[in-house]
């Protein structure tokens, strides 16, 4: 988050690539599509009323007297209201007699597969809450998740929020410190693990890192685990509970109590910078309206017929809003896929479209980029005609990515959209709607109806069409974080000092000529180069633009004539070969072709990987750090620390060429 932003001068960020491309709905999409332009004229009409009839997606035990009590930058809403979230991502689809529907295809990396549906889901989450009881957890406790992607990690989220309990994911992939920490901060009392997962073809140990990590921890009492790979683990005695000891005896029957609509559901910890991680608390009844809401519209969901498959981790906020909470609350079908896309081959996620017949999928543009690194004849090995909405998250999608994404993807056929939105957030902000909005490479369009966003300069001033700034929030929204965990003033000072009244994601974005939204990246990010603000997203959109890079990562290092220099790391094709002198060259040319010489690179580097962290943003700051010679910061949130070091060889081997 841009606690410190910089690299903002005078001047809002400078509007380099022009795009003239636009794919219209498809018309039978459109025809039938759930959401209608008049949506958006509804919503700015009463947008209160607007989210109250989202609201009644829901099953509610009793009805909210307070659509919002809005005492900035505090919200509350639906407050008087009651509902229990896995009731209504389980038991009402029961009751309604579609428990026969399966919630989830479960495929592991090793090929083993389960089918999960909703009275299955209902009984395992029964039977969880009962043993969660019986471990001493009660309401309000905070309860720590340290899973591979199983089914019982959803089976475990669902448990704690039935029972009142507020979880805590902690990415598989994290450190015993990160995992450490975030006891520390949330107080945990349970933390739900495995033995291990499956990655890469191999299992991977979980349970070991738990060990390390509550070993001085005493305020953790029990340790839950799941048995996945049947590796050997240490034993606890008296703190250690097998999972199919204690869960699989209990009574499928759970009496589930209605909570407040502002009772907490999770708390999520945001990652990526050197400070203290920020615990990101989500309630109840807002967030469950708006993943609700923006499940069915965004995806444009039949639950019927549809089968949805989000390819992210369930460690991250996407995972909690678009593999759990979404889907479930609207009683869709689901693929969960356990392992990495390229195990036992590199087109084993199209092998599982084609399987299960994917209609609807969502993931980041960092594998988007992966695939296209490793070529179009993967994807063109399997049926891909059932997808029907294709949808990116994370990070800004380049626009050749998002061409390669439709065309090789989606078939030249299905709409793209670019979701913007963040672990603050909750829920989608800001996308294209699938059967409306013409869909333009690299553009994430419009807030959704009931949003109001805006693009700003310095002094909090709108920009007009065709120029940049800092995306702000304007009103509150249902699923905003409604504080970080136990520090009001940060809460404060992070998201609400930086322009009165108004939230401040820490984003770039601008406003193209036709009133379109571009997302821009991090703040953080901006580069400032003789007096100019240049998104990092801008420069490396151009570089993937040429046809010989997959991925490319930019950074703005200090330069004693410029200010900042532009310094680019990128990643070539697999046909590309190695990149000599003349292709460095080559790919300069192009990008001052493409954006003008103010944007040109001081300095471009191939690379063989780029350092990323488990939801697969790349981590700039690190590159900055090794574009000038410094000491590495934080590296713990990172996929692989070794390839920072190896990059950083390499940095330093490429200049002492160019002297
Ligand atoms: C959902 C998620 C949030 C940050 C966000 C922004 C970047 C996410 C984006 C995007 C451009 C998109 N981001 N989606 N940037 N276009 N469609 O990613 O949450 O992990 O908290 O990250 O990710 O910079 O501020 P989180």
């Amino acid at each position: 988050m841009a606690e410190t932003p910089q690299g903002q001068g005078q001047e809002t960020l400078s509007n380099l690539l022009q795009e003239s491309r636009s794919f219209p709905p498809p018309a039978d999409l459109a025809a039938d599509a759930n959401v209608q332009a008049d949506a958006y004229d509804a919503a700015s009409a009463d947008r209160l009323r607007f989210w109250e009839e989202q609201a009644r997606r829901l099953q509610w035990e009793q009805p909210w007297s307070n659509v919002l009590e809005w005492n900035p930058p505090f919200a509350k809403w639906f407050t008087g209201g009651k509902l229990n979230a896995a009731v209504n991502c389980v038991d009402r689809h029961v009751d309604a007699g579609r428990g026969d529907r399966v919630a989830f295809y479960w495929e592991g990396e090793p090929g083993d597969t389960r089918a999960i549906t909703y009275a299955d889901l209902k009984d395992m989450v029964c039977q969880a809450a009962n043993a969660l009881t019986e471990l001493g957890v009660n309401k309000g406790d905070r309860v720590a998740v340290y899973m591979p992607m199983i089914p019982e990690t959803v089976v475990a989220m669902l448990a704690c929020a039935r029972i009142g309990a507020v979880h805590m994911v902690v990415f598989g992939g994290f450190s015993v410190d990160a995992l450490g920490t975030r006891l520390d901060d949330s107080e945990a009392k349970l933390v739900i693990t495995a033995d291990g997962g499956y990655r890469r073809g191999k299992p991977s140990s979980l349970k070991p890192a738990v060990d390390d990590a509550v070993r001085d921890r005493p305020a953790v009492e029990n340790v839950l685990v799941v048995r996945r790979t049947g590796q050997e683990v240490e034993w606890n005695e008296g703190r250690d509970v097998w999972w199919h000891d204690i869960v699989d005896r209990q009574p499928t029957e759970h009496d589930a109590e209605a909570h407040d609509a502002e009772h907490p559901l999770y708390i999520m910890y945001t990652s990526g910078t050197t400070a203290k991680p920020k615990g990101i608390l989500h309630t109840t009844g807002g967030y469950l309206t708006q993943v609700a809401y923006t499940h069915w519209a965004v995806f444009d969901l039949k639950p019927e017929s549809d089968v949805f498959w989000t390819a992210a981790d369930i460690g991250w906020v996407t995972g909690h809003s678009y593999i759990v909470y979404g889907p479930l609350a609207n009683g869709a079908t689901s693929v969960m896929y356990e392992g990495t896309p390229d195990t036992p081959h590199k087109a084993r996620f199209w092998e599982i479209v084609q399987k299960y017949g994917v209609t609807l999928a969502y993931m980041a543009p960092t594998a988007i980029r992966t695939f296209m690194k490793w070529g179009e004849e993967y994807p063109a090995q399997y049926d891909l005609s059932s997808l029907r909405v294709l949808g990116s998250v994370g990070e800004p999608i380049n626009p050749e990515a998002y061409m390669w994404y439709r065309t090789h993807i989606g078939g030249n056929r299905t709409p793209i959209v670019d979701t913007w939105w963040q672990t603050e957030t909750g829920a989608i902000m800001v996308t294209p709607m699938p059967g409306i909005t013409h869909g333009k490479p690299g553009a994430a369009m419009h807030p959704i109806p009931g949003v109001v966003v805006d693009v700003v300069d310095e002094s909090g001033e709108s920009v007009p069409n065709g120029h940049g700034g800092l995306i702000v929030v304007r009103e509150p929204w249902p699923a905003m974080l409604r504080g970080i965990w136990g520090d009001p003033e940060r809460y404060k000072k992070t998201y609400w000092s930086r322009f009165e009244g108004l939230y401040f994601p820490g984003d770039g974005a601008k406003r193209d000529e036709d009133g379109d939204l571009w997302l821009l990246g991090r703040v953080d990010d901006v580069m400032l180069v003789s007096g100019h603000n240049i998104s990092t997203t801008e420069v490396e959109s151009a570089l993937v633009a040429h046809n010989k890079v997959a991925e490319a990562a930019v950074t703005g290092a200090s330069d004693p004539v410029t200010g900042q220099a532009i310094v680019a790391f990128v990643i070539l094709r697999s046909e590309a070969g190695d990149g000599g002198a003349d292709m460095i060259k080559e790919l300069r040319d192009h990008v001052g072709a493409h954006l003008g010489p103010i944007a040109k690179p001081r300095q471009i580097l191939v690379v063989p990987e780029l350092p990323k962290t488990r939801s697969g943003k790349i981590m700039r700051r690190l590159l900055k750090d090794v574009a000038e010679n410094r000491e590495l910061g934080d590296v713990s949130t990172l996929t692989d620390a070794q390839s920072i070091e190896t990059l950083k060889e390499a940095f330093q081997e490429s200049g002492k060429s160019d002297e």
